[in-house]
């Protein structure tokens, strides 16, 4: 389901977006860090579901308090009754009629950033500067590729070759990401951009899914020092971490592939505690919002539940 232009009005559209899904998590991220909470309301499946795809079943009585519905596909059936397409999170849904009306998870935070301008905080960051664009593109297209995309190869491979093929092709892109963290506490300088939000949401599954889920065991993230420590920095940023909730990301991958894990047990490790440590990144200078601030406190109701936080 493509982008098609949705009129932008404050307080209109939900976001439904689940904590377990990487692509889903950045636009929690972004939506956070530009401070859109107010203009564009959240709505949060919890992190299992059956064929139907997810559900509302965090939720009092298993249904969305604003959309009243209790799973996402109804949202798409209002838009299309015959041929619900991928039902996805993220996803926008205008609460005017209950209708999806994007899906386009690669667009929709590049819109916050650019026509919700006029909603944003202030002290809001520029995720997407003008001047950075093109080289931010293709960072952000070998990210997609690689590493996003690069871990879901890995795990989905249908055969040993292509297991191996996808392993060194992953494991090459984050030693060309590494090599370019040594020096630049971000990735596209001093400051954070959606690049940075794009890599994130990888990196933080990591250690907790990807190497063993999709047996990504190279090494593990925090085996990867410049890696680790970039990622540590983020996640102690506000905007960041305080949208991870580790025990769903584990429920997800680990119940909802049942392909792969067919016991659907769910690991209890690794420590998410060690997220919390020094990462000494602040050498590299840099200032996380440029010009900006940091986003307030998470709003009540949107944090993270206590069994999901890195300090549970
Ligand atoms: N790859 C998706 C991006 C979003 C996505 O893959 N979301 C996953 C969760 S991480 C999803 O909702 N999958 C459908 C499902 O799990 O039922 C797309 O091309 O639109």
């Amino acid at each position: 389901m493509g982008d098609e232009g949705y009129p932008v009005e404050s307080g209109r559209y939900r976001l439904v977006a689940a904590r377990a899904c990487p692509w889903a998590n950045r636009t929690l991220i972004v939506r956070r860090l530009l401070g859109l909470e107010d203009a564009i309301s959240v709505g949060l499946p919890g992190p299992t579901h059956d064929a139907d795809s997810w559900t509302f079943d965090l939720d009092e009585g298993g249904v969305d308090p604003v959309l009243q519905i209790p799973r996402i596909k109804d949202a798409y059936l209002k838009r299309d009754p015959n041929s619900p397409h991928g039902i996805t999170v993220p996803a926008i849904v205008d609460t005017r009629d209950g209708a999806v009306v994007t899906n386009d998870f690669a667009q929709i935070t590049l819109d916050f950033s650019t026509e919700w301008k006029e909603f944003h905080r202030e002290g809001a960051p520029d995720l997407y500067p003008e001047h950075l664009r093109d080289e931010m593109d293709q960072l952000m297209r070998y990210i997609y590729t690689e590493i996003n995309n690069g871990v879901y190869r890995c795990g989905f491979a249908g055969s040993q070759e292509a297991y191996n093929d996808a392993f060194h092709r992953l494991f090459d892109a984050l030693d060309t990401i590494s090599e370019r963290l040594e020096t630049r506490r971000y990735l596209t300088g001093d400051h954070i951009t959606e690049a940075d939000v794009r890599l994130f949401t990888t990196l933080v599954r990591f250690d907790a899914v990807y190497h063993g889920h999709f047996k990504t065991n190279r090494q593990k993230l925090s085996e990867m020092p410049v890696l680790w420590a970039y990622a540590r920095d983020l996640f102690q940023t506000p905007g960041f971490g305080d949208t991870v909730d580790f025990d769903q990301i584990k429920k997800h991958y680990y119940i909802v592939h049942k392909d792969i894990n067919p016991t659907q047990i769910v690991p209890l490790g690794p420590d998410n505690s060690v997220w919390l440590s020094e990462h000494g990144r602040g050498a590299l200078g840099g200032s996380p919002f440029g010009e900006g601030t940091a986003p307030g406190p998470v709003r009540p109701g949107e944090e993270v539940r206590p069994e999901g936080r890195a300090d549970a």
